[in-house]
């Protein structure tokens, strides 16, 4: 409990692009359920939070004016996720020089992977691992107090002498709804690139159950004490308190996006919420999901309460792949039942893939293209491997020698695999959906012209007189203008985007 008369005045700064191209941005950016539920913590104690959400890459010059025009704070709050870290390694060095005295703390997902990194980093004092709510509530009202807040429970702190405490990390507490309502107000929330759009990001609980190889969840568990609980949701009235509390502060909300890591982990707590949300809520939804834990019947009632579409990572095509080298253990054989039945009930699927992946070649980037078109899937992200710190996968792609020194923030294929070149990895993530639009074409037809078509195709992605760098080249072109227009239209024709998904969906989105 915040016990002195004083108030920490906290700054949290948020690196939020991916696209390093972009060098003005006025609007736009995602929202942060973790820094809005850092924001409601402190601020439920009296303290003062403010964002300055990076949209794009900053100059020296552009982010110390933003920077001096925040004001000035005792507490500076970096959430940094890997890739982030070379340009926030800048914004830190940038912070120090403008404010010599502030104390600077780190947090997030590469400060649990890699806390040691990131306490080198010059600058830094401190930084969190794992969640960060009450670390940072605790921090403040100690740092308000004047006392020692050096053996704060979750933080590793750099001390004047120079030399590293790390401090035990705070267990998992199991009742999600202790923490309150997040604080969307500490985004400009209405101009999110999301809710541009009507639509709304949420998050229902934390962790997940499932270890992945190439997912950082494999890893966040480990950093606590009782890890047993890493996986947990809000209950699902405190679920649907969250929501109306949200529908109630902006209403041009008309669409929910769960982004919680598996939405139906607990297939008892899915069910309950599903009915809820149809009598509560019963707005158009999305969410990611897993495919061994489903059921037909709750597909159908999915379908009731507003899912018109749904996530799922597919990640590879090759079964022995997904088995042994992600661990993730799904027949193909089941991935194409299961996406019969949302077929059956009109919800669109979305998949999400990896393209070069440790060992991969492009004879099983193939195999990926071809399940996403058994499966017939709607729409699908091809997303290029990244070896995550602290992740099993990283660990074997280092060991077989696929990972270089250094990373560059502009490195489109991070792995150096002879196998599988950069140029046929950019290839096969540029045309995916081209081309697993065709095979769905040719698994269509009868076979006597389906069957020669198909080898047609497998030629046209694998063959080596393919000039796959050129295609490459006209790709990028395309993908240029095309983002142009789709952020120009999200900008400043909004309502015509909304139109436009309306018509996209309309035979699987609820009016
Ligand atoms: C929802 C989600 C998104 C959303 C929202 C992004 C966001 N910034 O929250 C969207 C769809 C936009 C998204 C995009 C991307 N994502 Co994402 N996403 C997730 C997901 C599923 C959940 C994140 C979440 O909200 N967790 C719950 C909240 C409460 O936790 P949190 O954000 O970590 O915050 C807590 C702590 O980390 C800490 N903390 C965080 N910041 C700070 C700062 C301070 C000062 C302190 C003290 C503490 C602190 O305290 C918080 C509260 O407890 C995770 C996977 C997962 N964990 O299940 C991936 C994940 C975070 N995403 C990931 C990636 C790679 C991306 C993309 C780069 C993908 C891409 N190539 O475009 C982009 C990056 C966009 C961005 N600007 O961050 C990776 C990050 C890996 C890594 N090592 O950095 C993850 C872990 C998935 C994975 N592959 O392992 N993502
Ligand atoms: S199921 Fe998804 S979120 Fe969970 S460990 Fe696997 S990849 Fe990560």
């Amino acid at each position: 409990m915040n016990t002195s008369e004083k108030k920490a005045r906290v700054l949290l700064i948020y690196p939020d692009y991916t696209d390093r191209n972009i060098t003005k941005r006025s609007g736009g950016g995602n929202y942060s359920e973790g820094l809005a539920s850092i924001s409601a913590v402190l601020k439920q104690e009296g303290h003062d939070v403010d964002l300055l959400h990076l949209l794009y890459i900053h100059s020296e010059e552009d982010f110390k004016s933003k920077l001096k025009a925040k004001g000035e704070f005792d507490i500076i709050g970096f959430s940094i996720r890997t890739t982030a870290l070379p340009d926030a390694k800048k914004y830190i060095k940038w912070t120090r020089e403008t404010y010599p005295d502030v104390f600077i703390i780190s947090g997030g997902y590469h400060c649990t992977l890699a806390p040691d990194e990131v306490l080198a980093v010059d600058g830094v004092d401190a930084v969190t691992i794992g969640d960060g709510e009450y670390a940072m509530l605790d921090l403040c009202n100690l740092m308000c107090a004047g006392e020692d807040f050096t053996n704060t429970e979750s933080i590793y702190f750099k001390l004047e002498d120079g030399a590293i405490k790390k401090n035990p990390i705070r267990p998992l507490f199991a009742d999600l709804e202790r923490l309150p309502i997040p604080d969307f107000d500490l985004f400009d929330y209405e101009n999110l690139e999301s809710v541009k759009v009507g639509t709304a990001i949420v998050m229902m609980s934390r962790g997940c159950l499932y270890s992945c190889t190439y997912c950082g969840n494999s890893q966040f568990r480990n950093v606590y004490p009782n890890k047993k609980l890493y996986a947990r949701f809000r209950s699902p009235e405190n679920a649907i308190l969250y929501l109306k509390t949200l529908l109630e502060k902006y209403p041009q909300i008309k669409v929910i996006n769960f982004r919680d890591a598996i939405f139906n982990m607990f297939p008892k707590w899915f069910d309950e919420f599903i009915e809820l949300y149809k009598k509560e809520i019963n707005l158009p939804c999305t969410g990611n999901i897993r495919f061994d834990i489903l059921t037909e019947d709750t597909v159908r009632r999915m379908k009731e309460a507003g899912f018109y579409t749904i996530d799922m990572g597919l990640e590879s095509g090759d079964q022995e792949t997904r088995y042994k080298l992600l661990k993730r253990f799904h027949t193909d054989e089941m991935l194409i039942n299961c996406s019969k039945w949302f077929k059956k009930y009109g919800i669109e699927q979305l998949t999400y893939n990896i393209i070069g992946l440790p060992y991969e070649d492009i004879h099983k980037a193939l195999k990926t293209i071809k399940l996403n078109a058994k499966m017939e899937s709607d729409r699908m992200i091809p997303n290029i491997f990244y070896p995550y710190p602290g992740t099993e996968l990283h660990d074997i792609a280092m060991e077989a020698g696929f990972v270089p020194d250094e990373i560059s923030p502009d490195t489109r294929v991070p792995l150096v695999q002879e196998q599988f070149p950069e140029h046929e990895v950019l290839y096969i993530a540029a045309y995916f959906g081209h081309f697993v639009k065709r095979y769905k074409w040719a698994y269509k037809m009868p076979s006597w012209l389906g069957k020669p078509y198909e080898k047609w195709l497998d030629y046209r992605v694998t063959g080596k007189l393919v000039p796959k760098k050129f295609l490459v080249f006209v790709h990028d072109k395309y993908v240029w203008v095309r983002t142009k227009i789709k952020t120009f239209i999200i900008h400043k024709l909004p309502s015509v985007y909304m139109k436009m998904r309306k018509i996209k969906y309309r035979k699987t989105m609820a009016s």
